[in-house]
């Protein structure tokens, strides 16, 4: 879910960092609660905090975030104590963030979990989806190789996010050692970041692991993002705050795992002897039509009774097919899923239609529109 997701964070003993920004804009301590924004990098940053590492968050300038969800905290001085992490500005195109807070946080290990992820999106925004994706990876890298150029005695491990959607078009099972066939600006950027990776652990001897995940999915999920779309839709369908689904492509089958399952492999990945590149994934697909009679069928509907077919949601490439095999990681790592595809959709499911019950209380009372579909 990840921040500049680049997250870094430490501690005395142990280290670790979540991905950030800058001196001169150091935000003072915010709440963790800041971070759920973050998908991946809450998960992470609750993962790390619980093993007492002392966590750094990167984050990029935003509007609405700055606007609503920061301004009290710099106001209000008694949050300062509290806080469980820090965060930091920083952005993936802007390569002297990185360098500086690396010098300032002197992070043991640097988690880039920062994207544009969203695959349609990239279709969109091709250039700006590979300067963050790609060449923002690489500045990361870049950054903690020169930093440790001029700091000798210091290490970093290094984790670059890498996607399951690298392996597009190549049908699965696919594994560590499957070719990639990206089919998306974002994938085909996610491509050049895992190979940026293996080059600086090649070239320069840097602790660099790349996590190629397949889809993980949890209530903190983005909004428009389809299983989240999905459960959002079923919880508002329920108080009668919507009726119709609007979606692309029903038949496309993903490797659904659970987000905090999949920080834990991170992390894992990073505690090893040496550096590798590891495949994280439940082994088990799911079409999104599946996904649809699971949520639904949760709740006692049935999703022919709302789901659209609106073109819109098509992509110009689709990748159709996504199974992973993580025998590497379940063996090296030791890690396996703990939760599987039922109990996600129901988790995501009682979530969101506790949110749609809030949304009714605010509808109802003219504080929101209640026309407006997240
Ligand atoms: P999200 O899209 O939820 O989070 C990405 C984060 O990156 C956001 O917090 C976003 O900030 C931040 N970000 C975007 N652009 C920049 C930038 N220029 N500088 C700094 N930060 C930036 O992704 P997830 O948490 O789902 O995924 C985490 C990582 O793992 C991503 O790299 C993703 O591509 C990858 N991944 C995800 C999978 C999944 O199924 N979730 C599977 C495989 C890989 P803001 O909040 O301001 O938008
Ligand atoms: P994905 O996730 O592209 O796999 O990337 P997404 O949920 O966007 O799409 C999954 C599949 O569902 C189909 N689909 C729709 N998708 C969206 N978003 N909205 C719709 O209305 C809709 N209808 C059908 C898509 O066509 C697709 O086949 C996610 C991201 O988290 C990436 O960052 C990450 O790298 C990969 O997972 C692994």
């Amino acid at each position: 879910n990840g921040p500049l997701e680049a997250a870094s964070a430490r501690s005395e003993s142990n280290g670790a960092a979540l991905d950030g920004s800058a001196a001169a804009g150091y935000l003072e301590s915010v709440p963790a609660s800041i971070w759920d924004r973050r998908r991946d990098g809450s998960y992470l940053t609750e993962l790390l905090l619980g093993k007492g590492y002392e966590v750094h968050g990167l984050i990029r300038r935003s509007s609405n975030f700055n606007t609503t969800r920061l301004d009290h905290l710099y106001i209000d001085p008694h949050n300062v104590g509290k806080a469980q992490m820090k965060l930091h500005y920083a952005d993936l195109s802007d390569a002297s963030s990185l360098r500086r807070w690396i010098d300032v946080l002197l992070p043991d290990e640097v988690y880039n979990l920062a994207a544009q992820s969203h695959v349609a999106v990239s279709f969109e925004v091709p250039d700006y989806t590979a300067d963050v994706v790609a060449t923002g990876a690489l500045r990361l890298l870049e950054a903690v190789r020169s930093h440790l150029a001029s700091n000798p005695g210091r290490s970093i491990r290094y984790y670059q996010a890498g996607s399951s959607e690298m392996f597009g078009s190549t049908p699965p099972p696919q594994s560590e050692s499957t070719p990639f066939h990206p089919r998306s600006p974002y994938a085909a950027a996610k491509c050049a970041a895992h190979w940026y990776t293996v080059n600086y652990r090649e070239a320069y001897g840097l602790f660099a692991c790349n996590g190629i995940l397949f889809n993980h999915e949890s209530p903190r999920r983005g909004e428009n993002f389809v299983t989240r779309k999905i459960t959002r839709a079923v919880g508002r369908i329920c108080v009668g705050l919507q009726s119709k689904l609007f979606l692309g492509n029903l038949s496309a089958s993903r490797d659904w795992g659970f987000a905090g399952d999949y920080v834990e492999a991170m992390w894992l990945m990073l505690q090893q002897e040496k550096p590798d590149d590891f495949v994280v994934a439940t082994e088990e697909s799911h079409t999104v039509e599946e996904f649809l009679e699971a949520a639904f069928g949760y709740v006692g509907l049935n999703w022919r009774d709302h789901v659209v077919i609106d073109e819109r949601y098509f992509r110009p490439a689709e990748v159709d097919n996504l199974k992973g095999d993580s025998a590497k990681a379940r063996r090296v790592l030791g890690w396996k899923p703990r939760v599987g595809f039922p109990e996600l959709v129901r988790m995501m499911v009682d979530r969101d239609l506790e949110l749609a019950k809030r949304e009714k209380v605010l509808a109802d009372a003219g504080y929101i529109d209640p026309q407006q579909q997240p």
